[in-house]
């Protein structure tokens, strides 16, 4: 028999998400994922000074803070044909770097971990016997008994206390692994790592003066060099910044992913469901030699289909066939019809809402069902992330990626076809933070060179006048933010935005079907999976959470008579 299981809100993700996923012998055969929120961004553009728009579109979430101003600054800097200095680059390149991060180690921790990690469990383990095994993978000095027993102690405390947040977990269920001293440890680690975050974050503070939504500028960085000045970013200010990136260091190579690892041990038959969509885009990230030089990326720019690693496509998101947005089950529509599919630099976003209203109870028979548009590289539907990202640069043939990418395989134990997988994309985040975080300490080194030289111009003002710019361009800004391929189409007419488009990771990863029905990940991925108990669907929700899913970057526009469309209850 077929039974519809409705996980809303699913939480331990940014935004507000829904899915109903049909059951049948204790198998997922369909999904349906569901944006329930909607806000205004993209509209409130329209009209407003091009080199404002950082600012504004930064907003649309505080959890990938800094990645849509920086697609923003390229999408305005694409239009006008602006080129940043070297060392602004580099500074841009370290900001990006630290969200990646930041990012990832909060996510496994906060928002993925109790997937895997049973807190309750972790009562029943011996703190020496934790420390042992915590010394078996790991150089980390604080993984001592006496560490291990106060974690325990608090958890105990709080559990007499009715466990506050986690009340609601599915403590016990059967699909928990993990050993009471591996849980111990992951918990030991959670408030760790909430610790932590907040110390790596504050290189956002010295470059962009502040975090969440730091500053940024078309045409550079908005902070000047001087290692001699107080006001300026001076050596004292660089120091912090080597001190932090340090510590970072150490926090992903000792204890993010040595937990990765020991964890995803026990979960190798995730290496099995979660695949979904066989297709892979990333835009590339990360350039060492200019924004037009693709080839310089760390991360390529490409296409990846049918999982065939032998074939990169090249990607053009100036390219009217590529990149479309389609609404047929979206609750907006489109001059030319709803089954049209919009390239964005021609983008409409007209909402037209007509799904159930409050309570939902149940989102079948209702063909529109989601308030995230459908995006398609030339009509395919692609994942985009980490793992898409370290498919095409393994595919393009990057030897650093590769070479980490068998290393941690052969770790593991598991073939190449493991990574198609939800264990595969949870562990394809951590080899990227690993990534991310060797290469935040080579630009760092390189700032610190150019900094020794006097190379310190940040800012190009040389079209910073409006009255230097065409009276209509368009440009497009593409960054691989933490979730995956984002970018920004602008038109500017005479000094100001007419039309400005957003294309967000989780947009592409959980939206709903296309105009061809075809599904985008979030849905094919659900699709055979076991669900042991219909009434705690952990299975679900560990699949969902390999994707990172944000909602407030994938919807972008608010009811305009701001009526309450969804009651999201945190009981
Ligand atoms: Ni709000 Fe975001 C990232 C972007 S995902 S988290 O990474 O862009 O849709
Ligand atoms: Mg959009």
């Amino acid at each position: 028999m077929a039974t519809r299981v409705v996980v809303d809100p699913v939480t331990r993700i940014e935004g507000h998400l829904r899915v109903e996923a049909v059951v049948e012998n204790g198998v997922i055969t369909d999904a349906y994922s569901a944006g329930t929120m909607v806000r205004g961004i993209e509209k409130i553009l329209i009209g407003r000074d091009p080199r404002d728009a950082w600012a504004i579109v930064e907003r649309v979430c505080g959890v990938c803070t800094t990645v849509h101003a920086q697609a923003s600054v390229r999408a305005v800097e694409d239009a006008l044909g602006i080129s940043i200095p070297p060392t602004a680059e580099l500074i841009r390149n370290i900001m990006q770097a630290t969200q990646y991060v930041q990012d990832h180690v909060i996510h496994f921790y906060h928002l993925h971990a109790l997937d895997w990690v049973d807190i309750v469990n972790a009562l029943k383990a011996d703190p020496r016997k934790a420390a042992e095994l915590a010394a078996s993978y790991s150089k980390w000095d604080k993984n001592t008994a006496s560490y291990f027993t106060a974690v325990q102690d608090k958890i105990k405390a709080f559990a007499a206390s009715g466990l506050g947040i986690f009340a609601n977990g599915y403590w016990g269920h059967p699909a928990y692994k993990l050993p009471p001293e591996v849980n111990l440890i992951a918990v030991a680690h959670y408030l760790d790592a909430l610790e932590w975050q907040k110390q790596i974050i504050k290189i956002h503070a010295v470059f962009g003066g502040k975090n969440p939504h730091p500053n940024y500028l078309v045409g550079g960085v908005p902070c000047s060099i001087n290692i001699n000045e107080v006001n300026a970013i001076n050596s004292e200010r660089l120091n912090l910044v080597s001190q932090l990136i340090g510590q970072a260091d150490e926090f992903v190579n000792q204890v993010y992913i040595p937990d990765l690892l020991a964890v995803a041990s026990f979960y190798k038959d995730w290496a099995r469901y979660g695949g979904g969509l066989a297709n892979y885009l990333s835009y590339g990230e990360f350039p060492t030699k200019g924004y037009n030089h693709p080839e310089s990326f760390k991360y390529a720019r490409g296409a990846v289909l049918n999982r065939d690693l032998s074939t990169v496509y090249p990607v053009n998101p100036r390219d009217g066939q590529e990149i479309k947005e389609y609404i047929a089950h979206s609750w907006y529509t489109y001059a030319e019809g709803d089954n049209t599919g919009l390239h964005p630099w021609a983008g409409e976003t007209n909402i037209a809402y007509n799904g159930p209203q409050p309570p939902f109870e149940s989102l079948e028979g209702y063909s529109k069902y989601s308030f995230l548009k459908t995006p398609r590289w030339k009509d395919n539907a692609m994942e985009v992330g980490p793992l898409a990202r370290l498919v095409v640069a393994y595919a393009s043939g990057q030897s650093d990626v590769k070479e980490l990418v068998n290393a941690t395989l052969g770790k593991l134990g598991v073939p190449v076809g493991a990574l198609f997988s939800t264990l595969g994309r949870t562990a394809a985040r951590g080899l990227d933070c690993a990534l991310a975080m060797s290469w935040l300490k080579e630009f760092n080194g390189e700032l610190q060179e150019r900094v020794k030289i006097n190379e310190v111009s940040t800012f190009n003002a040389e079209k910073w006048d409006p009255k230097t710019w065409p009276a209509e361009a368009e440009g497009v800004g593409m960054i691989d933010a933490p979730r995956g391929a984002l970018a920004h189409w602008i038109k500017i007419r005479n000094g100001a935005i007419e039309n400005y488009q957003l294309v967000v990771p989780t947009t592409w990863n959980g939206s709903p079907r296309d105009a061809r029905q075809q599904r985008s990940a979030f849905e094919a991925s659900l699709i055979g999976t076991p669900v042991a108990n219909l009434e705690q669907p952990v299975e679900i929700i560990r699949t969902l959470h390999s994707f990172d899913p944000c909602i407030a970057c994938a919807v972008h526009l608010y009811d305009p008579q701001g009526r309450h469309l969804n009651q999201i209850s945190f009981e």
